[in-house]
Formats: structure tokens, C-alpha cells, sequence
């Protein structure tokens, strides 16, 4: 400073006057950079907080979603409620069609249960879900792999009827060339069901031949018979291969026991031991369950009902009482599972199930609707109608 004024003296007025403007500007530019280093500071501040908003909005969604997933595996409608009032899906067909189709995070099960539902938003669903899988040049079989690996069929035969149809349309309208109808479609896609489950169930005991399965398909194709060649294709794959089916987590056996037939408290008397345990029944999947307590989420035992028959009895402990007894295998014990004192998974020791209701009306009610789930045999029914329509279809 001391030498620019040194300096300025020797200088011209005019001289003097530019240097004095020269320090103005000096200043006025450190005060301008001083000013920048502030706001180019305070930007990267916003940044570094828009970034952690942005973060943790992203953490805060994930959360959400892992959540409405969560609640979709333990009931799927409140599941698709919850994600669409969280606006984490679009309420339209083909966002909660893709979402299910995507199927990431989600029980295979659940989404059977979804896509089978009778509302017609669920049936549009089901509808646009179908439509994403692509068919074309696959035959029935390859396609049912496809489509039955996508999620789990549900137990209901009517859900189940919806979701077969779904199916068989959509296979017609990619292969419009290789069945007469939608029916025969349909007709021969459980047939291939029921082959698997022959074929493959050790259960089954008797395998069906190739001659076999040709002649259950006899007059399906509009009243005429499809190729030998096309049945035998389908045939040879099921038998060199069984469905693949998914199976969610097999420990986790609360899915199973949405929707039952029927619940409540009922009696028990023991197999070997004859003593009455008060326990909470679940009547689902043509299989009664057992539990301790209504919260308990695995069951003391399971009794599968395929195979036995139900009677009202009479006990001299208890009032109200029914059997469920094997009519087959009389003073064989009854194929079941318990859990014994450890905790550990055995085999029933019961030759009948002796059971107490709380009154003579929940007993008949339990009767008429074990009675229903026994008898209950979807795919027969479901087939056996679909033929008949066939069959009329021809006559008219
Ligand atoms: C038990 O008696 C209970 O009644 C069991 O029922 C029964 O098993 C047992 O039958 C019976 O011995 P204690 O508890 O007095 O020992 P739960 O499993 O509901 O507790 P089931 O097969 O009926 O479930 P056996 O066959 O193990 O004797």
C-alpha cells in the first residue's frame, strides 16, 4: 500500500484517479469471490441434504414395499389395498397384473389366491395376467409348466375352474390352430393335471399306460379325438418329467389356513390314551387341523380326510359327539400326524376320531361340512361338466 502511494505520488492526477478505481475493483472482487466460496458452499450443503432426503426416501419406499409384500403373503387383498394407498402400485389391471407376474418377494400361494378371486377386479387381473405369458408355439404341456410355476392353484374348485378357462383361452389365442374350442382345451389341460399327479403320486399305484390316457381323451376335440401323435407328445413329457409346482415356505403352514370351511373349539379324545383335550380346529383343504391354542401356528395334528367317512356317536363322557373313521380299513389306525410330547412329528395312534361339539347344532354343522370338503373333488366335477358341454355343443 505504502509503496502505491509512494508510487502515486509520482503519478498524474489522472494516474492517480485509475489506480484508485484498480483498488475498487480489487475489493469489490474479493468481496464477489468471497461471496461465491459462501454460495457454492451452502449449495453443497443443499446437495449433501437433498441426497440424504433422497436416501432416505428411497430406504423409507423399500421399507414400505417389504411391508406390502409382507401383508399381500399373509392376505392379499390387504396386501394390493396397502401398496396402492401407499402409492407404491397404480390401482389399474395391468399394474397389479405385472406386479404379480414380477412376483418378486411375493408366496406363490397368495398370488393363486388373488388371481382366483370371484370379484371382477380380480377377474380382469387374472384376465391381463394370463396374457402376459406367451404361449405361442409351446405345446400344452411346456405351457402348463409356464403358467403353474407362476404361482400355486388354489385348493377352491371354482377359483380353480376361473383360473383353467383363463388359461385355456389364452393358450387357443396363441396356438389358434390346434384345438377345435376353448372346452377341449380346458378338458385336456386336466387331464394332463391328473396324469401328472398318476404318474408321479407314489400313492398311485396303478400307472396309467399311454393307451390309457389317449382313451380318457377320447371325443374331446368337438366330439372328434386329437392326434394320437399330439397326446402322445404330451404323455411322454409328463412322464419324463413331473410338474414343477411351487411350494412358498414349506414350514409356514399359516397361508393354509386362510379361508377355512369351517373353526372352532371342539373335544378330542385321545388315540392310545383315552383322555378329552379341548383343541381349535381348522377344517381347510379337505384336512382337519388341530391346534392348541386359536394363536398357535403350527398344529398338534392334522388329519387328512381323503378316505375316511363321518357319523354322528354316541359317547357316555361327552354330549354331542361324532366319528371320523376309515370305512375301509376298519381297526387299521387312521392315517394321520400328531405331535408328541417333544415336539417331534409322528404318526397317529387312531383307529377313529371320537370328537365333542359344543352343542348338537355345531356337531351337525361340522358333519355337513366335513362331509362337503370329503366329497369335494374339483377336478372331476369341473371336468366332468366342461365334457358335457362338449357333448351338448355337438348335439346342437
Ligand atoms: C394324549 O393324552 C392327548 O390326548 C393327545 O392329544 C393324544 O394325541 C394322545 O393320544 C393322548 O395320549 P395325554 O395328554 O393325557 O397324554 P393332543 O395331541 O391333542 O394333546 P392325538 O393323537 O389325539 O393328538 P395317543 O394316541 O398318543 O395316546
Amino acid at each position: 500500500m505504502e509503496e502505491l502511494q509512494a508510487e502515486s505520488s509520482e503519478l498524474t492526477l489522472q494516474e492517480q484517479e485509475e489506480v484508485k478505481v484498480i483498488r475498487l475493483h480489487k475489493e469489490e472482487l474479493l468481496e464477489d469471490i468471497e461471496k461465491l466460496k459462501m454460495e457454492i458452499a451452502e449449495i453443497i450443503a443443499e446437495l449433501e441434504d437433498f441426497n440424504h432426503t433422497e436416501e432416505s426416501k428411497i430406504a423409507e419406499r423399500n421399507k414400505l414395499m417389504a411391508t406390502g409384500r409382507k401383508k399381500f403373503n399373509m392376505d392379499p387383498k390387504k396386501g394390493i389395498e396397502f401398496l396402492i394407498q401407499n402409492k407404491l402400485l397404480c390401482q389399474n389391471e395391468e399394474n397389479i397384473a405385472k406386479f404379480l407376474y414380477k412376483g418378486e418377494g411375493l408366496h406363490k400361494t397368495a398370488i393363486g389366491d388373488y388371481l382366483g378371486g370371484r370379484e371382477p377386479l380380480n377377474i380382469r387381473i387374472l384376465q391381463t395376467f394370463v396374457e402376459l405369458h406367451e404361449f405361442s408355439d409351446l405345446n400344452l404341456v411346456q405351457a402348463l409348466r409356464q403358467f403353474l410355476w407362476s404361482f400355486r392353484l388354489p385348493g377352491e374348485a371354482q377359483k380353480i375352474d376361473r383360473m383353467m378357462e383363463a388359461f385355456a383361452t389364452r393358450y387357443c389365442q396363441c396356438n389358434p390352430d390346434v384345438f377345435q374350442s376353448t372346452d377341449t382345451c380346458y378338458v385336456l389341460s386336466f387331464a394332463i393335471i391328473m396324469l401328472n399327479t398318476s404318474l408321479h403320486n407314489p400313492n398311485v399305484k396303478e400307472k396309467p399306460a399311454l393307451e390309457r390316457f389317449i382313451a380318457m381323451n377320447r371325443g374331446i376335440n368337438n366330439g372328434g379325438d386329437l392326434p394320437p401323435e399330439l397326446l402322445k407328445n404330451l404323455y411322454e413329457s409328463i412322464r419324463n418329467e413331473p410338474f414343477k409346482i411351487p411350494e412358498d415356505d414349506g414350514n409356514d403352514l399359516t397361508h393354509t389356513f386362510f379361508n377355512p370351511d369351517r373353526e372352532g373349539w371342539l373335544s378330542k379324545l385321545g388315540g392310545r390314551v383315552k383322555t378329552w383335550k379341548r383343541r381349535w380346529f381348522i377344517l381347510t383343504d379337505n384336512c382337519l387341523y388341530y391346534f392348541e391354542y386359536t394363536t398357535d401356528k403350527e398344529p398338534r395334528g392334522i388329519i387328512p380326510l381323503e378316505n375316511l367317512c363321518v357319523k354322528p356317536s354316541e359317547d357316555s363322557r361327552k354330549l354331542n359327539c361324532f366319528d371320523l373313521y376309515s370305512p375301509n380299513s376298519k381297526g387299521h389306525t387312521i392315517k394321520a400326524c400328531k405331535t408328541d410330547t417333544d415336539g417331534r412329528v409322528v404318526e397317529g395312534n387312531h383307529h377313529f376320531y371320537r370328537i365333542s361339539a359344543p352343542s348338537k347344532e355345531e356337531r351337525d354343522a361340522w358333519i355337513k361340512s366335513i362331509r362337503a370338503s370329503i366329497t369335494r373333488d374339483p377336478f372331476y366335477d369341473m371336468v366332468a361338466a366342461r365334457k358335457r358341454k362338449i357333448t351338448s355343443n355337438k348335439l346342437n
